[in-house]
């Protein structure tokens, strides 16, 4: 007998459905997320020894690097994002890992070749930079941040020659193209395989804060690289429901 007085009372109950795997990318965003101030520092040698894996974000002024960091944090101020170039001037820690346990860092540098530094400054600063990239024992990966429409310039190549004799070594090294919003389709994948031949063998990934383009690629990649000894971060696989 149907039931006309109450149509619900007919709905047919939903299936139970399997709870949905947690992907990869689940995983490295929960652990981005617990990223927390550490500390801030003027110069190289007020940086704290650590034996963690740190992750170090250079590139141009402007290229949006804390704005990168804010986004795979889903924090919206943890690093300061600014529309006024230079806007970051120490190297800034942030620390990763859960239950307060810390397992990696995240550093956001101070960006190079905005116009407005006086040069001695602009000399001081690189020579920081150049330090920090050879010297710091515990750097595992360098992620440069470039601006597409600019593609990589001089400045980004000085880096790169610096970084070399790392990167031989094992240092991991991903270029990510940012503010990808601005690119149409095409010239996205353009500026991307041209990035590819100039990166020497490192990765490269098209990333967009606004469009939220590449978050969750360049996300697996980092906690890939931070936890090296482990599995990929995928649960095991659900059972799919025996059959009636
Ligand atoms: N359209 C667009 N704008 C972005 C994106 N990422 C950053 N920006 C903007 O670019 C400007 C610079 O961003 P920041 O993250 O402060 O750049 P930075 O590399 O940290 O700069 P410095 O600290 O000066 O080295 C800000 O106005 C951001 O809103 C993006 O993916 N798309
Ligand atoms: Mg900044």
């Amino acid at each position: 007998m149907t039931n006309t007085q109450n149509p619900k009372a007919t709905t047919p109950t939903p299936k139970p459905t399997t709870p949905p795997e947690k992907s990869a990318a689940a995983v490295a965003l929960g652990w981005l997320h617990t990223a927390r101030f550490l500390t801030t520092a003027p110069q190289l040698h007020f940086l704290p020894e650590l034996d963690v894996p740190e992750i170090a974000f250079v590139g141009r002024s402007n290229a949006g690097k804390s704005t990168c960091i804010n986004t795979l944090t889903q924090q919206k101020q943890l690093a300061f994002a600014s529309k006024k170039p230079g806007r970051t001037q120490h190297i800034n820690l942030f620390s990763l890992g859960k239950q307060g346990v810390t397992d990696a860092v995240l550093t956001d540098l101070p960006g190079y070749g905005y116009a407005a530094v006086p040069k001695q400054d602009k000399i001081r600063w690189q020579q920081v930079m150049a330090n920090y990239l050879v010297t710091r024992k515990n750097l595992k990966a360098i992620v440069l941040m470039c601006d597409p429409r600019h593609g990589m310039t001089e400045l980004d190549e000085i880096l790169l020659d610096v970084i070399r004799p790392r990167v031989a070594e094992g240092l991991k090294f991903l270029v990510i193209l940012t503010k990808a919003d601005k690119l149409t389709r095409s010239e996205g994948a353009k500026v991307l395989s041209i990035t590819k031949l100039q990166s020497g063998g490192g990765e490269v990934r098209l990333f967009s804060a606004t469009k939220r383009t590449g978050i969750e690629d360049v996300a697996t990649l980092l906690w890939d690289w931070a936890h090296p000894d482990l599995p990929a971060p995928v649960a095991t696989p659900v059972e799919p429901p025996a059959a009636q």
